[in-house]
């Protein structure tokens, strides 16, 4: 059980270190947060925009070096570099704890800290953890309201479930006295250090206010801090996506997607299905936590309470649920403002407009060069506001999965579905999963896959092989029959001529209706090479806008193809070291020997 002490002693420690002019514990209330807002508006930090148009809304307007997270100032402070592994950043803990030490020191001077207490997960769940941030921040302040479970109510939880995640945050900006504040204060690139310490369970972050920097609860909890708890304690911490669907019988099913960012996880999060009588509500958009209950089965929560989506290209036309949740009571970041102060940004319905003042605080007009919205500039809203929200959005005893999507940016060779063979098989797909590097990359490897397994690299606590050795010993601690099945989907395929094959956003629809139906036993599906794939006519075509043989193409294996790929997962497992489970190798193999079999097949017919 966790003694109050403890946690104010660590508290009066880090304000000693940091030299606040005040500490304020936050206690969650809606009061509360309109006081932070008033005064970061009092300060000329944020914006009100037209309360007739979007009320209770502001926009904040970000430094121009500090507008997304920063993967190469992120650290895996583990004690020994091997427990890191080769896709992490390492920095031994004692030495980074220094030289964050002495940029800590007085770091807060003419700010005020606030103490954030915040729960990841429902309340009463067994999953469910307590953060306690500390920030010099009101705009994380205010946005950690909006994206988690924050308050009085989870110090109170904090008798019951007796530990918690301590993080430390600091823009990295002390005021002298008397110095005026800037609009968004942070500290230089070299200076900027988002550090976690697997051993001890803490974050420390400095020098940046932006999103998965400096929302704690976000990437670096949820996600880096949970995967090594989850992997002590059996359990998963992904970044996925949880939807539920429902047929026109009114039965209902769960399941997950991983996808790297920009694969539009928000979007088919919160999809309206284009088929008739489908729905679709939603659970979470961006993280989802796992665990194996007595039956043997995969259950999920949602650890989040709000989204941080993208905003640029959002638009009624490409997820109408975003834009109805954010028409009230959001905080903006990044987007341009319009002369009757609402938001715009690239993308979004209607006509560019003449004048905008942009994410930089400048005129804009539709001569100037650059984009009047950041690319990054993003939306923070409570999950309450979402329209098809799910009621177990929040249920402390999870979701049943039923099955699990993964899947990148593959504009050839990967076919539009195609699903797992086992639960090993299935792992195998999720480690090879990426994204074809385009010219919107800043790469020298355009058109080389770049891998990202389960959608994870950026967000691992630990050792990439441990960490998919981890999903293998998760299944094996069940049977196939009860573990949902893996499915890889590919939206985005493209024709000769460069165009995307699939019209994706609502159709996605009718490759979910396939997977219920698989799940259900009721679908039809052909054996290949790569896994099970839709047979001709059970993918539900009525009312889609593209030509059949495109659908067939869509569905076909390119052996040839497929054999540069396995060569080129082959090269991939080798730069991950030797920590890749032998299963992974054996799954290569085994797919390595489908395709030559079939090829050896195909030669004998010729
Ligand atoms: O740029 C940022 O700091 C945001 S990163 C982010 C935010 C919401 C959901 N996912 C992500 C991500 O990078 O995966
Ligand atoms: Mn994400």
């Amino acid at each position: 059980m966790i003694r109050y002490d403890q946690l104010n002693a660590w508290v009066q420690e880090m304000a000693v270190l940091c030299e606040p002019d005040e500490i304020y514990w936050c206690d969650g209330t809606e009061e509360e947060y309109q006081k932070m807002l008033e005064e970061l508006v009092m300060q000329k930090k944020a914006i009100p925009l037209n309360p007739l148009k979007r009320p209770g809304s502001y926009a904040f307007f970000s430094d121009p070096s500090d507008v997304a997270r920063v993967e190469n100032r992120t650290f895996i402070a583990s004690k020994d570099p091997n427990d890191a592994g080769p896709t992490n950043n390492w920095m031994d803990p004692d030495e980074l704890k220094k030289v964050m030490k002495s940029l800590y020191k007085g770091s807060m001077k003419g700010r005020k800290m606030y103490v954030i207490p915040y729960m990841m997960g429902p309340f009463g769940s067994p999953l469910s953890k307590i953060g306690i941030q500390l920030t010099d921040s009101g705009y994380v302040a205010c946005n950690m309201r909006l994206m988690t479970h924050m308050g009085r109510d989870v110090l109170k939880e904090l008798e019951t479930i007796g530990s918690f995640v301590p993080g430390l945050h600091s823009v990295g900006y002390p005021l002298k006295d008397g110095q005026i504040d800037v609009m968004w204060p942070s500290a230089p690139i070299e200076k900027k250090f988002i550090a976690h310490f697997p051993e001890e369970n803490l974050i420390w972050s400095y020098g940046s206010g932006y999103g998965g920097n400096a929302l704690l609860g976000k990437k670096c909890l949820a996600l880096r801090i949970a995967t090594v708890l989850a992997r002590d304690e059996m359990w998963m911490a992904e970044h996925m996506l949880i939807l539920k669907i429902t047929n026109p019988e009114g039965k209902s099913k769960f399941i997950l997607g991983a996808f790297p960012s920009a694969c539009g996880k928000t979007n088919l999060a919160m999809l309206v299905p284009t088929i008739p009588g489908w729905k679709v509500e939603t659970v979470g958009d961006d993280i989802a936590w796992l665990w194996m209950k007595d039956d043997g089965r995969l259950y999920a929560i949602n650890p989040e309470a709000g989204f941080f989506g993208v905003a640029r290209g959002t638009s009624f036309e490409s997820n109408s649920n975003a834009m109805m949740s954010i028409r009230k009571n959001t905080i903006f970041t990044n987007v341009a403002i319009t002369d009757d102060q609402d938001v715009w940004w690239e993308g979004i319905d209607g006509p560019i407009p003449n004048h905008l003042m942009d994410w930089k605080c400048e005129d804009w007009t539709p001569e100037k060069k650059t984009t009047a919205a950041h690319p990054n500039c993003r939306f923070t809203v409570s999950i309450k506001q979402c329209p098809v929200l799910a009621d177990e959005w929040d249920q402390p005893e999870g979701v049943l999965v039923s099955a699990i999507l993964v899947g990148g940016r593959r504009p050839t060779t990967i076919p539009l579905v195609h699903e797992s063979l086992s639960w090993n098989h299935g792992v195998f797909m999720g480690s090879m999963m990426g994204s074809e590097i385009t010219a919107a990359t800043i790469s020298d490897q355009i058109g080389k896959v770049r891998r990202d397994p389960f959608a994870m690299l950026p967000f691992i606590g630990y050792h990439v092989g441990d960490y998919l050795k981890h999903w293998l010993d998760m299944g094996a601690r069940s049977n196939e029959a009860l573990l949902p099945k893996i499915y890889y989907v590919n939206w985005f395929r493209k024709d000769d001529g460069g165009h995307y094959m699939w019209p994706g956003f609502g159709h996605n629809s009718r490759v979910l209706k396939w997977i219920f139906e698989r799940c259900d036993g009721t679908a039809t599906a052909d054996l290949t090479s790569i896994g099970y794939i839709p047979t001709k006519d059970a993918i539900d075509i009525r009312g889609l806008p593209m030509q059949h043989e495109a659908l067939d193409k869509l569905l076909e294996v390119d052996h040839d193809l497929w054999v540069e790929e396995v060569k080129s997962i082959r090269a991939y497992y080798k730069t991950l070291g030797d920590k890749i489970p032998r299963e992974l190798y054996d799954e290569l193999d085994k797919c390595e020997l489908r395709l030559n079999y079939h090829k050896e097949q195909e030669q004998e017919v010729k």
